[in-house]
């Protein structure tokens, strides 16, 4: 079935007691049991709930995986995934992370004993020097939060393989519509459903699709067992977003590539990292693995400060200020001091945040009238 299909039907048949075209939502905390230990496959909503695994087979269906598995967060989904290690593993992970991963990895898991090798996976060879023996899991973003970096998952995927390492990829900057890892040899993919998925700023979430079973297990026993699950609203709220994610996906996307052109074009703006820019260093990578380069992409002034960025934040009207993406409206944001202030500022420098760096999340406005927005932004700085 093709992609759009899936997102209009994934999931779910029209109800079959009512005929009812969407199917409800389950706002049940418990379900009653005919007697001791037997009921209908659900006994507790944080366990499982109907709304939810609508869901979670949509999920799974649009990455084309076998288990799908909602989080109340992304980072709900994160820590799932950490939580199938035990204290000496190692992990290596991509150094251009979102700044609550980097969080989470350096100060929630390294004090259980859990070591991170944070690398630019730029060559098979920087992979390989990066693993050691108890290494057993690999963590990258494509493309990455916030400079928008292209990993080449079939690569990572065949090290991972050859070491019998877990390759999990966050492909929240993509979308379920434009890349899919578990194709591509990834074991894991990760979401924030806050994102493209959820699509309209209004809830919270995060989502897991595996078709390993072993690995499945393990995920649904730490889900089941820390609760952070969603809730039967939130659930539909997203199922309603993945009905149109093809729709806004197409919109982002053009939008995103000719507001990439404009900013490389004007007399203000020094550096645009877009993957969809030839220039682009993973260009290549990005036009082999992903069907559309996006609706995210980050630049840098002329005049590369701090004070400069905030004169342009300060100055837009459609692109408002705010952390998150993926959402219909176009959002920009200063990572150095929102969504990556908790990544020490020389690791920041290094991974090539600079305080100067302005994020933008290109919504599905009409483009000339966004395109008016950052000129005149940009003539203030
Ligand atoms: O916010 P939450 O739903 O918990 O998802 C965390 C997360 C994980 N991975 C990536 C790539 C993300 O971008 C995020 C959340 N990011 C933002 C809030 C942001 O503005 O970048």
């Amino acid at each position: 079935m093709k992609k759009s299909t899936l997102c209009v039907h994934a999931g779910h048949e029209p109800e079959p007691v009512t005929g009812a075209v969407m199917p409800p939502v389950f706002f049940t905390s418990t379900y009653v049991q005919k007697a001791p230990g037997e009921h209908q496959g659900y006994d507790y909503s944080r366990a499982g709930n109907p709304s939810r695994t609508v869901l979670e087979k949509a999920l799974a269906e649009l990455e084309g995986g076998n288990h799908g598995f909602c989080f109340s967060s992304g980072m709900g989904a994160v820590d799932c995934v950490l939580k199938t290690l035990s204290t000496g593993d190692h992990v290596v992970a991509m150094n251009d992370l979102y700044g609550g991963t980097y969080r989470l990895f350096r100060q929630s898991y390294e004090k259980l004993g859990i070591g991170f090798s944070f690398i630019g996976c730029s060559s098979a060879a920087e992979i390989e020097a990066a693993i050691q023996p108890t290494t057993r899991l690999m963590w990258i973003e494509t493309p990455t939060n916030p400079t928008l970096k292209v990993v080449d998952i079939e690569l990572c995927a065949q090290i991972c393989k050859k070491h019998g390492i877990v390759l999990v990829v966050d492909n929240t900057f993509a979308s379920p519509l434009l890349q899919n890892p578990l194709a591509l040899g990834a074991d894991v993919v990760m979401h924030s459903m806050t994102k493209y998925i959820g699509g309209h700023s209004d809830l919270i979430m995060g989502g897991l699709v595996t078709s390993d079973n072993r690995l499945a297990e393990s995920l649904f026993f730490n889900q089941k067992s820390t609760g952070a699950t969603p809730g039967p609203m939130d659930c539909y709220l997203a199922l309603r977003g993945i009905k149109t994610l093809h729709l806004r996906m197409k919109a982002h996307v053009e939008n995103a590539g000719q507001i990439a052109q404009f900013l490389q074009g004007h007399q203000k703006v020094a550096q645009v990292y877009y993957p969809g820019l030839p220039e682009h260093p993973g260009h290549l990578i990005a036009a082999k693995q992903m069907n559309g380069f996006g609706g995210m992409l980050s630049f840098e002034l002329k005049n590369n400060s701090a004070e400069n960025a905030r004169i342009f934040l300060l100055n837009t009207r459609l692109f408002v200020l705010a952390e998150s993406l993926g959402g219909v409206e176009s959002l920009a944001s200063h990572p150095a001091s929102m969504t990556h202030a908790s990544i020490p500022a020389e690791v920041r420098l290094a991974n090539g945040i600079s305080d100067g760096l302005i994020r933008l999340s290109v919504g599905v406005e009409d483009v000339e009238d966004l395109m008016e927005d950052l000129n005149a932004a940009l003539m203030q700085c």
